[in-house]
């Protein structure tokens, strides 16, 4: 028995909001789990301070199966965006105990490495193409095997995932929602000769990826995929929104370009038919938005059987703490496909201090005992919470668009 007596909940703001959760056992071991939902942070901060922390406090940090299955199985109001993360910041917290106790790095703990390291995408964005495909010639320079390219369509006056600030992309970037205009038929003509350049300039031994964010409905989706086709993409991401999944069927029946969705997903239930029919090729889903280590493994080894690979979240309102481990995830699976990886700003990582390492076109989370980061309190103490929004998308008419 390793029983937990403090779990405390830490927001910080080193240029973005992070939600951290720490838990200690009267051993004076401590283990850290991230708990951070994207503008709506302080609503996983009351979950956790006012719901589960008093439950939590007590238990065996060593049973995290147990633990797991209390919050989850034993809840009457199941799932969703803001339990699963709180759930996913107390599962991180208690693999990276257990790593320590036992001396050993979590991917050791699941079944150790798969994989010499963990291959990740960058990402390039730009105004226009030509802007766009510069950022990309620096990723490939810096090692990059994969980059996502995203770039402003002619007409729009802003598109999300076009940033300012290119190697620090931020997509919360309003105390109020911003609001980005969107056309379909503006998109569709354009896209596809953002990779026909890109392919003329980058060549074929680069992987590349393309983000729809949703807003394509599905058999607009099936055209983007069927005009992309000779560009060879890696993946097209979260091509329509899919809380109706059979609406992949019909994308996938028009096109074979590799088709990636699940970053939103609180669950296996989220993607259940997904991956069962074969109706995509990567699955997004993350340590911190679907229920932790323990969930993702089970769904990996899911997805496993249905031919589909894995290919994390990992935006940068993903903290540190998640980065550390999905990396001890993704070592550790057969069916890895890849690793998103947008850079931290120095100032978040110097919040959380952290053993993964980039070399390569590869991260690999270190040999320290648990997860291997950790949050400096003192310097966390120092950003106070900002309420921060990300964007909406209206069409030219006004109406509101998919997210
Ligand atoms: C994007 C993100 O990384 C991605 O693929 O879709 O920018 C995402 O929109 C943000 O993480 C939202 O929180
Ligand atoms: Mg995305």
């Amino acid at each position: 028995m390793l029983k937990i007596i403090d779990a405390k909940v830490i927001v910080t703001c080193p240029g973005r909001n992070f939600v951290t959760l720490k838990i200690t056992t009267e051993d004076g071991i401590t283990g850290v789990g991230d708990a951070t939902l994207n503008g709506r942070e302080l609503s996983v901060v009351s979950f956790l301070r006012d719901h589960m922390v008093p439950s939590l406090i007590g238990r065996d940090a060593h049973q995290i199966e147990d633990i797991w299955q209390f919050f989850y199985r034993g809840s009457y109001w199941r799932g969703g965006p803001v339990a699963m993360t709180a759930l996913a910041a107390v599962d991180m917290a208690l693999w990276d105990i257990k790593g320590k106790v036992a001396g050993l790095p979590v991917y050791q703990l699941l079944g150790g490495a798969c994989r010499t390291g963990v291959t990740v995408y960058g990402h390039a964005n730009g105004e226009t193409i030509e802007d766009t495909i510069a950022e990309a010639v620096k990723y490939k320079a810096m090692g990059y095997k994969a980059i996502r390219l995203q770039t402003g369509v002619p007409g729009l006056p802003s598109t999300y995932g076009v940033s300012k600030d290119k190697m620090f992309y931020e997509p919360a970037d309003g105390s109020l929602p911003t609001e980005n205009v969107w056309s379909t038929p503006a998109y569709l003509k354009h896209t596809p000769k953002l990779f026909e350049k890109a392919r003329e300039v980058l060549g074929w031994d680069v992987h590349l990826l393309h983000d729809v964010h949703h807003r394509l409905t599905p058999i607009e989706a099936a055209r983007l995929g069927k005009d992309l086709e000779p560009y060879r993409l890696f993946w097209m991401e979260d091509a329509t929104p899919a809380e109706n999944q059979s609406s992949f069927r019909i994308i996938r029946q028009h096109t074979t370009t590799p088709l990636a969705i699940g970053e939103i997903f609180n669950s296996i239930w989220d993607c259940k038919q997904l991956i069962e029919e074969q109706l995509i090729d990567y699955i997004r889903a993350t340590a911190v938005h679907a229920g932790g280590i323990t969930h993702l493994k089970k769904l990996a080894s899911f997805a496993d059987l249905h031919h589909v690979r894995t290919g994390c979240h990992g935006a940068t309102d993903l903290s540190p703490v998640c980065m550390g481990a999905a990396l001890h995830f993704d070592l550790s699976i057969p069916n890895f496909g890849v690793q998103e990886y947008m850079r931290h700003t120095p100032e978040t990582d110097a919040v959380f201090p952290h053993a993964y390492t980039f070399s390569d076109g590869m991260l690999h989370p270190g040999e320290a005992p648990g997860l291997g980061v950790d949050i400096d309190e003192a310097l966390a103490a120092k950003y106070p919470y900002k309420r921060a929004y990300l964007p909406v998308a209206r069409r030219l008419d006004g109406s509101m668009h998919d997210w």
